[in-house]
């Protein structure tokens, strides 16, 4: 057998775009509901998570990023039944429907765990990098991201000999897709990702009506699940459906990557995550023999606590050394219970290192350092063939740090979205990054606009 070639984990971060705010349009997700209308700050959120992009970069991790969509989306606005100029259209919107407005302006598009599910070409009966945009239909202010991210993913990943792209799933009711963030990939041995993959695919509404939620309604269906499952062609033998445990969501876990992260061989878990645990954690071991899995139970630490601190939804990387690195929210180094769970693992050998990272003005809106990131297992092969324009290495951080700096507004009031200067300064702020970067984007955004 010929061996197939090493594998790297492209990882896409969502620049945050200069409209980020706080307007709890966020179903389930208890830290965007309780910032509601709150003051937010655009400028220092894109420079915390560019600054989390330096660090992967750092690591030796490839990086890439994925743009801030075009917002305030007047089209969805005058889609919506608003007329006039521009200005109009965001003064009638604020007056008549400030969540029209919030959704209009929504900068979700950042957390790019949720813009599709990725599989990688071990996996596929086709050995291509099958690509499947969510439809996020649980919520209109991320449901409008897919069409856009359909388009840069087929811009950014182009090569048809390569990368397979399937459109979104249809927006019915019963499909409800929200991408990677339910969506695990694990491999049986560490040291060999190229070899095939197993897929957990995580859903909050089961297909048969089963223990349901009391609070909030699920996102994720178990029908899109394995509508993903079988468009990527991957071997039924190799994947894994789990519903998760409906008090979970109840408590906050709107994702899976809320309360579980998984790479490679090694699974960190909360013991709430899963509506039939037992089978669940079962069924991985049989198909990943290697696996390790680090079940936290409540006693370590509460369903409340992990919600709070995001411990689960940290990234979990190698780097080209082979150190497993963890990079976690601030809020994980505050909390001592976390501390002692992490310094555990590193005595345990699951990990070799944790980095702190401050990711705050996502976290205010429920989005730790995985939702930030979308992971792409790619050949190198398939890295060449890459839009060199999405990736990222020192000088291109200095240049987006320089940009954000110079055209992103410090803070924004809920009123503040409806100010023509904000639409006017994010189309050139991205006018210029399409250019300096050769994104070849700016034909998409007018399309999106008209
Ligand atoms: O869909 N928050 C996002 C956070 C997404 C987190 N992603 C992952 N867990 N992978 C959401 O709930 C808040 C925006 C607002 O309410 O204005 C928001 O959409």
């Amino acid at each position: 057998m010929t061996p197939s070639p090493p594998t790297l984990e492209l990882k896409l971060d969502g620049l945050v775009g200069p409209t980020h705010n706080y307007a709890g349009l966020a179903p389930g997700n208890l830290a965007a509901a309780h910032n509601r209308h709150a003051i937010s700050y655009p400028k220092a959120a894109a420079l915390e998570g560019l600054a989390k992009m330096r660090l992967l970069l750092d690591l030796g991790i490839p990086q890439g990023f994925l743009p801030p969509h075009p917002r305030p989306n007047l089209g969805l606005l005058r889609r919506l039944g608003f007329t006039g100029s521009d200005a109009a259209v965001l003064r009638s919107a604020l007056r008549q429907a400030p969540e029209l407005l919030a959704t209009a302006c929504s900068a979700a598009a950042m957390w790019t765990a949720n813009a599709a599910t990725v599989c990688p070409s071990a996996d596929s009966a086709d050995h291509k990098v099958h690509f499947t945009p969510a439809n996020l239909i649980a919520s209109p202010h991320r449901a409008q991201e897919s069409a856009t991210t359909a388009q840069t993913l087929k811009r950014i990943f182009a090569n048809p000999n390569h990368f397979v792209h399937h459109p979104p799933l249809p927006a019915a009711v019963g499909l409800g897709d929200e991408g990677a963030a339910n969506h695990t990939r694990f491999c049986s041995d560490a040291t060999q990702p190229d070899a095939p993959g197993v897929h957990l695919f995580v859903f909050g509404q089961p297909a048969t009506p089963r223990q349901a939620t009391r609070k909030f309604a699920p996102r994720q269906t178990e029908t899109a699940s394995r509508a993903v499952a079988r468009l990527h062609r991957l071997d039924p033998d190799q994947v894994v459906f789990a519903q998760q445990h409906p008090d979970a969501i109840d408590a906050g876990v709107f994702h899976h990557d809320v309360i579980g992260v998984g790479h490679r061989n090694l699974l960190l878990v909360h013991e709430a995550a899963f509506a039939n645990r037992e089978t669940t954690l079962r069924q991985l071991r049989d198909r990943v023999p290697t696996l390790r899995i680090v079940e936290i139970s409540h006693n370590e630490l509460s369903l409340e606590d992990a919600v709070r601190t995001y411990l689960f939804n940290s990234q979990l990387v190698t780097t080209p050394v082979g150190d497993t690195v963890l990079i976690a929210h601030q809020a994980c180094a505050e909390h001592p219970g976390v501390r002692q769970l992490l310094d555990r693992c590193i005595a345990q050998g699951h990990l070799d290192a944790v980095r702190f990272i401050d990711v705050q003005q996502s976290m205010r809106n429920g989005g730790g350092p995985a939702c930030l990131r979308l992971r792409v297992e790619l050949t190198t092969d398939q890295l060449a063939a890459v839009h060199p324009g999405y990736l990222l290495d020192a000088a291109k951080l200095d240049w987006l740090t320089r940009w954000v700096e110079r055209r992103y507004p410090d803070q924004l009031t809920p009123d503040a979205l409806a100010s023509p200067d904000l639409l006017y300064s994010s189309q050139e702020a991205w006018a210029e990054l399409d250019q300096h970067l050769s994104l070849d984007s700016s034909a998409a955004h007018r399309r999106l606009r008209a």
